[in-house]
């Protein structure tokens, strides 16, 4: 059998709440997941919560809480999270659960017979925030002469026991993986930076902790625990199975969707552990950008930190969904405003597709109540129709096979500007009376376009898009990239009583949000 197309997000610190960046990663990987498994693919989706680490520990102290109990509660709200945005993960993994916990072990004492692990020492700059160390010449000066990571986190003098993993040995081989394979790290300015990043050389890597003992517990090391990083990115190790024999059914993982912020642990540390421990590396890291509110950073300080499943309430999963993919550009930093995405849904989804879908269909159901006879054809139902395939099985297909997400959307939305103006010039509703014929061919040729459109942008808006598809009483396995030529369906269909899929949002009152 085919390997399956296997494809992640990072997974969430649970140490809060899901924000609306964790929304945004898992969006985008669904997109991906759904546009693969509409063209054919076996997918295994995983996404999850990473356990683990100090900043763990710390929260739960500062809650008052145990730290286990901490982890089950928040990482229950980013299942929800997922759930309630239509994420369609396959697994949802907890790094507290036992496999993980013996695949971690297992890819441990593998780099260990490799030779690359030693004891040592270790002193350094480490930010908690970042559960990273950094080195000196990394850091900026804060306020008050407190020194800061690059990501603008506090970082604190620290010593401890631990063991270390000969990254230097790494370096070449790294630089190799990434001119070898320009697409391993995607996009092109974030492969860049880590290139720049391996070419200044490679200290060896602190991955064990002795301060604290919630983690993976180092293998014949008394009191180490796995610095969370070795544990956390093997949690895609975990999801295919590893160690078990047969675990490369699912292995190489395709895709790892995450943060601009931690590609240098997926695209550094990662293919070397992988490589230290002889196992095969991923295609694909790509490192989407920030999610901004009106162009600022989220913080809890700015008061502008919002809970995604609220603007899913608000603005519709859909709508969230849309807007998200179709704003912001795969790769770079994106903002976000309750206007934008009013403005954004009610252009795209609600007036020119709903509104669209909705006049059609409702007009069929008053005025013939049954499916519209191919009538007298007209040379522009055919330029239509082709221009409709040309988004639907050409480029939004070729776009989300890029994960140029926002560019599908765009492709998409020529197809449905291209039936609004044949809507315009054909005007149906006058042909009633004065052509009645030709009024059928108008609305037939109107319903394949819907039904090739509502396909195409499946991914994006699975929920709204099947609704449409049901009152078009398309069947639910005909609904992927390879059953778009099929014309025949309208032939046997049963059209729906018609129902609006995409209410038009209210914009928000003046002060708010
Ligand atoms: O980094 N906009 O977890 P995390 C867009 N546990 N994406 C954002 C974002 C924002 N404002 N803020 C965060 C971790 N993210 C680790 C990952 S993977 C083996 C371990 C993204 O909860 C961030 O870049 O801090 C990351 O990909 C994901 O959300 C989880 O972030």
């Amino acid at each position: 059998m085919a390997k399956p197309f296997y494809i992640t997000t990072a997974i969430s610190y649970p140490n809060g709440r899901p924000h609306i960046g964790h929304a945004y990663e898992a969006i985008a990987a669904d997109a991906v997941a759904r546009f693969q498994r509409m063209s054919g693919r076996d997918v295994f989706f995983q996404t999850g919560t990473d356990e683990h680490g100090l900043k763990m520990v710390q929260t739960a102290r500062d809650k008052g809480v145990d730290v286990s109990a901490l982890a089950d509660e928040m990482s229950c709200y980013f299942k929800a999270m997922c759930d309630a945005l239509n994420i369609s993960y396959d697994r949802f993994i907890r790094t507290t659960e036992p496999d993980h916990h013996a695949a971690s072990q297992a890819i441990w004492n593998a780099m260990a017979a490799r030779g690359d692990l030693y004891l040592g020492r270790y002193e350094g700059w480490y930010s908690v925030r970042d559960e990273a160390f950094y080195d000196e010449k990394e850091l900026v000066d804060g306020e008050g002469g407190v020194r800061l990571s690059p990501q603008g986190t506090p970082v604190e003098w620290t010593v401890e026991e631990s063991w270390f993993f000969r990254l230097s040995r790494y370096q070449d081989q790294l630089l190799a993986l990434y001119r070898d394979n320009p697409d391993f790290i995607r996009p092109e300015a974030r492969r860049n930076e880590v290139i720049r990043f391996v070419e200044a050389g490679l200290a060896d890597l602190s991955v064990s902790r002795t301060s604290f003992d919630w983690g993976v517990k180092v293998p014949g090391a008394e009191g180490h625990v796995m610095y969370v990083w070795v544990d956390a990115l093997t949690n895609y190790l975990t999801g295919a199975g590893y160690p078990d024999a047969g675990y490369d059914a699912r292995w190489p993982a395709d895709l790892h969707v995450i943060g601009k912020d931690i590609v240098r642990f997926h695209a550094v540390y990662w293919p070397a552990f992988l490589l230290s421990a002889g196992i095969k590396l991923p295609h694909q890291v790509f490192g989407h950008g920030f999610l901004l509110h009106r162009g600022e950073k989220m913080s809890k300080s700015l008061g502008n930190v919002v809970d995604p499943l609220d603007l899913a309430e608000r603005f519709g999963i859909d709508g969230l969904r849309y807007f998200l993919l179709r704003e912001v550009v795969f790769g770079q930093d994106g903002s976000y405003s309750a206007e934008a995405i009013v403005t954004r849904v009610n252009a795209d989804l609600a007036n020119s597709f709903g509104n669209l879908a909705q006049r059609v269909l409702s007009f069929i159901a008053k005025n013939l109540g049954r499916v519209p006879a191919a009538g007298r054809g007209d040379p522009a139902d055919d330029a239509l129709l082709d221009l409709v395939a040309q988004a639907a099985r050409r480029d939004v297909p070729a776009a989300f096979a890029d994960l140029a997400l926002s560019q599908a959307c765009e492709a998409w939305m020529r197809g449905v500007f291209a039936c609004n103006q044949y809507v315009d010039a054909q005007a149906p509703w006058a042909l009633r009376k004065t052509d009645p014929e030709r009024m059928e061919a108008v609305l037939r040729t109107l319903l394949l376009a819907l039904r090739e459109l509502a396909i195409a942008i499946r991914p994006v808006i699975p929920g709204s898009a099947d609704r449409l598809l049901d009152l078009l009483g398309v069947a639910a396995d005909r609904r992927g990239y390879a059953d778009l030529p099929d014309r025949d369906w309208l032939d046997s269909t049963v059209l729906a009583p018609p129902s609006p899929i995409f209410p038009r949002l209210e914009l928000p009152a003046e002060g708010e949000a």
